[in-house]
């Protein structure tokens, strides 16, 4: 049984557990259809699911007896409760809602509900090596589609041409799906932290905040990177383009003047408010003190009322999920935890940067696992 299932026994009074959030289902069962549920005993396991995936489910779940559910979605369930003598069924409060919570009352009736009120996506919160050798696939997908689409980042394009693009280009890569409505944000939008790409064309001078993901074998990517356009597109820098890009900036720098400034100045601070965070992360470290790093050195160079949102989240089935870092979370980095870190500077009528990577906690810090070199 996995730790966290028994840890719910422990915690909660019941003998039996009932898992309907799909991606818990997924992630115990690994069952990849879109209706399924497991009833979890301390000694027995059953997965349910309709005829549609009979077949899928012989195939993928081989831990749990299977068992075809009837019309009465719960009715077999009950039958295997009384079988197992199970008077008391936890399940998972905070994803059950109101309307599946009146029919499990209705059609578990002698059986007492328990509220397992704990997020249930914590189950998910650490992960194994194979999950994250999805999730590292996923954002190696995000860097070829950004590579190969990056030169189209230029003066005149829309944000909408953007997103189809850098979506398309994922597809093509091997992405089973988008993860999310990919966001581009240019020059005053990118005060937008979520400003989803609208019909605004790109102009010569603008910073362009793209926050883009995909879903691989079922694991998110979740990625942001600000460019600045100049007269040839040079997003992303290489050491080698770096002395070409100096003399780039330059140029762009008499022609933008003073904004210009304020743009590196931003960027530069996100960048270094991310390194900041990067530095305390570790092993027993509290999230909320990581989201403290980066949150205090942005405020120390005077735009912490610029930057409103969490520093980051986990990443995995969901694209959020948990740990939450945030200036009140009460999760604690654990090696195997997978999450962003995600700094931003959003200026009313200017204009916005976010970087955002994805990092595993390992033994003695984090490691990086989205590949895009942030630097402007
Ligand atoms: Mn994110």
């Amino acid at each position: 049984m996995h730790p966290a299932l028994k840890t719910y026994f422990q915690k909660y009074p019941a003998d039996g557990l009932l898992i309907t959030n799909l991606n818990n289902v997924r992630y115990l069962s690994d069952f990849t259809g879109t209706n399924g549920l497991l009833l979890i005993t301390s000694t027995r396991g059953y997965f349910f699911t309709d005829f549609r995936y009979r077949e899928q489910a012989t195939n993928q779940v081989t831990d749990f007896e299977i068992v075809e559910m009837g019309r009465d979605l719960f009715g077999d369930v009950l039958e295997r409760l009384k079988d197992c003598k199970i008077k008391r069924l936890g399940f998972e409060a905070p994803t059950v809602n109101y309307a599946q919570y009146l029919r499990l009352q209705k059609s578990l009736r002698g059986i007492k509900l328990v509220p397992v009120t704990e997020d249930p996506g914590k189950l998910r919160e650490v992960k194994t090596e194979i999950e994250i050798k999805k999730i590292a696939k996923a954002l190696a997908i995000n860097k070829l589609a950004f590579e190969e689409m990056r030169e189209m980042i230029k003066g005149g394009v829309t944000e909408i041409e953007i997103k189809t693009e850098i979506e398309m280009a994922m597809l093509k890569h091997g992405a089973d799906k988008i993860g999310f409505d990919t966001i581009v944000a240019s020059g005053w939008r990118g005060a937008l932290p979520h400003g989803v790409a609208s019909n605004k064309k790109i102009k010569v001078g603008e910073l362009v905040t793209i926050d883009f993901g995909c879903t691989a074998d079922g694991y998110n990517s979740d990625e942001t990177v600000t460019v600045l356009v100049g007269e040839t597109s040079l997003p992303v820098l290489s050491s080698a383009e770096a002395r070409r890009n100096r003399r780039h900036l330059s140029f762009a720098k008499e022609r933008t003047g003073r904004g210009l400034a304020r743009q590196l100045e931003i960027h530069q601070i996100v960048f270094e408010a991310q390194r900041a965070a990067i530095a305390v992360a570790h092993p027993g470290v509290k999230c909320s003190d990581i989201d403290k790093a980066a949150r205090d050195y942005i405020t120390k160079k005077g735009y912490g009322q610029y930057f409103g949102h969490a520093l980051g989240h986990g990443v995995g089935l969901e694209v959020h999920e948990r740990p939450v870092l945030s200036p009140n979370s009460t999760d604690v980095l654990e090696e195997g935890m997978v999450f962003t870190i995600e700094p931003g500077i959003y200026i009313p009528g200017f204009g916005g940067v976010r970087i955002e990577d994805v990092f595993m906690c390992t033994k003695s810090g984090v490691r990086r696992l989205s590949k895009i070199e942030k630097k402007l």
